[in-house]
């Protein structure tokens, strides 16, 4: 009797097991929400508050012990370690067009190797410099998503051979770029606009780093670079790869006498977005940090349960995060961060937040939110956030410090941007004189 029982039990839980992993597997419907009268009470962790569950209150104590336990948060549940720079890396100026932009700018292509192999794992850098100023300029700093090329119609820029996201309209087929693909997104890129204000512009292929597939981890520096950089590759994910290679970056703008070091400001539209934000928590050598559209991982609020949520973008995206990220998946509340201590950690520095109205997805209010509970760590250092509680009216930019807009239209980069952005740049640098 007791036996014939047993066996009844062990086959219940046989079909619970069965019936489990069916729901993991074929359940792809992940609940998402863009009603505002349906957003659930949520609650956010004090960026002041330690494990102990004491409060900070000075900027000492912030740099000297808070913002490390925020950034290990961070790395241990979303973004993964940060490995540093290679030992062997070197830097090779490949070309420089002195007539660049009808005579208006220099352009240079610069490979950054990480490792003392001159046909290893690299990256491409193009650098816009104006030519109007004679000192050395602030650069804007990013990575884009189509390879170098697609930034502008430059017949000069080297075109990327790498695997690249395939987008018929953009003239990328077998995720390889042609010619056609010259100059299809220099929409989002304001190149013109940067070098009239006297600014220069650096940026680099993302996928030099890490393409962009769930495979991608297995050709990109996760893989080429784990020996030298002490790390697995399930340690990091590719938004951790991509903020890696910006530091590298730095590490290269740094050493040119045209660039002012410290006067750089990174910037990156949507996942490029966070990992420009994943990038500044961890180099403080940014000096300014701009997040366009960055959405869910990025600015945007994560317990707020609108448009992409956590579970959502760890089933699209499962290489973009760490495995941890996965346990979030369902229990938001037991998250031990949220994305306002992300912008939290880009403090004392001037740091602009934007949205785009129609840009839902990327939950507009939720990135405002995060930037407007970034403010109490900014306040520790003096610094003035956004003055207002509630999303400003669309194309009003609102803030000192931390500064925000929600402008009209969908998800992009724009002029619009870019214009907002320059103004931030030559208020916290004090530019007065645009050299035009
Ligand atoms: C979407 C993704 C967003 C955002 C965007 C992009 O598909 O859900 O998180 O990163 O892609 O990068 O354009």
């Amino acid at each position: 009797m007791l036996r014939k029982l047993r066996v009844r039990l062990y086959l219940l839980c046989f079909v619970f097991l069965l019936a489990s992993i069916y729901v993991d597997a074929f359940a792809q419907d992940i609940a998402i929400n863009q009603d505002e009268t349906k957003v659930p009470a949520y609650t956010l962790p004090d960026p002041l508050q330690e494990s102990n569950g004491k409060l900070i209150t000075t900027s000492r104590q912030w740099v000297q012990h808070q913002r490390t336990a925020m950034l290990k948060l961070f790395a241990d549940n979303v973004y993964g370690r940060m490995p540093g720079r290679p030992k062997n890396m070197h830097f090779k100026v490949k070309f420089v067009d002195s007539f660049a932009l009808g005579g208006k700018a220099i352009r240079k292509e610069v490979s950054i190797f990480f490792n003392s192999n001159a046909s290893g794992p690299s990256m491409d850098v193009l650098i816009y410099l104006p030519k109007s100023v004679k000192k050395s300029v602030p650069v804007f700093t990013g990575l884009n998503f189509y390879g170098n090329h697609t930034i502008n119609a430059d017949a000069g820029i080297s075109m990327s051979t790498r695997w690249v996201m395939n987008d018929e309209q953009k003239g990328i087929v077998n995720n390889l770029a042609t010619e056609a693909s010259r100059g299809t997104d220099s929409g989002k890129w304001a190149v013109e606009e940067i070098i009239n204000h006297g600014y220069g512009l650096a940026t680099a292929y993302y996928g030099d780093l890490e393409p962009d597939n769930p495979e991608g981890w297995k050709t990109g520096i996760r893989t080429t670079m784990k020996s030298e950089l002490l790390i697995n590759e399930n340690e990091w994910g590719a938004i951790g790869a991509w903020a890696w290679g910006l530091s590298r970056m730095m590490d290269y703008l740094e050493t040119d006498a045209a660039v002012d070091g410290k006067k750089v400001i990174i910037t990156g539209h949507s996942r490029l977005g966070k990992a420009c934000l994943w990038a500044a928590a961890n180099d403080t050598r940014f000096g300014i940090v701009v997040s366009n559209s960055s959405g869910e991982g990025g600015a945007a609020l994560s317990k707020r349960w609108f448009g992409e949520t956590i579970e959502k973008i760890n089933t699209s995206f499962p290489h973009w995060f760490v495995p941890a990220y996965t346990q979030y998946n369902k229990h938001l509340e037991l998250l031990p961060v949220d994305q306002h201590i992300l912008l939290a950690l880009m403090a004392p520095r001037p740091l602009y937040v934007a949205s785009a109205e129609d840009d839902l997805w990327a939950d507009p209010k939720g990135e405002f939110l995060s930037a407007k509970n970034a403010e109490p760590v900014y306040a520790l250092f003096g610094k003035k956030g956004l003055g207002i509680n509630e999303v400003p009216a669309v194309n009003h930019p609102v803030g000192e410090t931390i500064r925000y807009h929600i402008r009209t239209g969908k998800h992009d980069f724009t002029l619009y941007d870019w214009q907002q952005y320059l103004d931030f740049a030559d208020k916290q640098f004090g530019r007065t004189i645009k050299n035009k």
